[in-house]
């Protein structure tokens, strides 16, 4: 049966803040702020991204088109290396707009917690990248299911105390027709699990053929919307259509409380 906890709330931004300390603290499972940017701005946005000079197509296995930085399961020295060839074009995205990010911090202060980027050797960490999710395999999947747990646990950054990481997705642009959606799965694999299939450092892939008996629930954002979530649930992205005006963008980055550090931390 459903726990009562693996439910979705809808809220908006200015109210989002009531929901953070359920979030940080793993009891609530995802938030759904609507209309967080409006049409305008959204549309600004994804022409950042259209015409960024840092639009790259991803290239270790998990398939996508990107600006800012990709972290998964690279070294502190390789990390900093992507953040100085990529991280510029990411700040760039909201050139024009609001920044979300900024404005999501806000709602972590106004919370009562103290927020700051985490540190990576000496380094700030980015707070968010964009990504086109574009693998084609089977079932309408553009992104494979998996944990963002152990890329955390095992990262030796900062971060890597953090015990519920939060995602937090920002899609500028998102098919308005309910095609798309995320899936999370009420299932946090455990370290032998993820060991037996051999993914324990990444948690990705996780085949759909796992989690037939999984309580999930489908969420379908619209464009504008923000959807944090617990990042450590075993979650995959469907995709139905694939026409020009059918754009699934998401800007994602994580947030999470560190209890060495005694703040949230932010990266990407
Ligand atoms: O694109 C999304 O909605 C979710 C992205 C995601 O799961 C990830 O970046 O790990």
């Amino acid at each position: 049966m459903r726990s009562p906890n693996h439910a979705l709330i809808e809220t908006e931004l200015n109210a989002l803040s009531e929901h953070m300390e359920g979030l940080l603290a793993g009891r609530t499972t995802a938030v759904l702020v609507k209309r967080s940017l409006n049409d305008e701005l959204c549309d600004r946005v994804y022409r950042n991204f259209q015409a960024s000079k840092g639009l790259y197509e991803r290239s270790d296995g998990v398939a996508g088109r990107m600006v800012g930085t990709n972290a998964f399961l690279k070294s502190a020295s390789d990390i900093h290396d992507d953040y100085q060839k990529n991280n510029g074009f990411a700040e760039l995205l909201f050139q024009g707009a609001p920044n979300l990010y900024r404005q999501l911090f806000d709602c972590v202060e106004e919370a009562g917690f103290r927020f700051r980027h985490a540190y990576i050797d000496g380094v700030p960490a980015p707070t968010h990248r964009a990504t086109i999710w574009t693998d084609e395999c089977e079932e309408q999947l553009v992104l494979k299911a998996h944990t963002d747990w152990p890329q955390v646990r095992h990262s030796g950054m900062e971060y890597s105390d953090v015990e519920h990481p939060v995602a937090v997705n920002f899609y500028p642009r998102h098919p308005a027709n309910g095609s798309s959606r995320v899936r999370l799965y009420d299932f946090v694999p455990s370290p032998g699990w993820l060991e037996e299939r051999g993914i324990l450092a990444g948690g990705y892939p996780i085949h759909l053929n796992e989690l037939h008996d999984v309580d999930y629930i489908d969420i379908h954002p619209e464009a504008g919307d923000t959807l944090l979530f617990a990042a450590s649930k075993v979650h995959a992205v469907f995709h139905g259509s694939r026409g020009d005006d059918d754009v699934r963008l998401n800007i994602n980055g994580f947030i999470g409380f560190s209890g060495t550090a005694r703040k949230v931390l932010a990266w990407a």
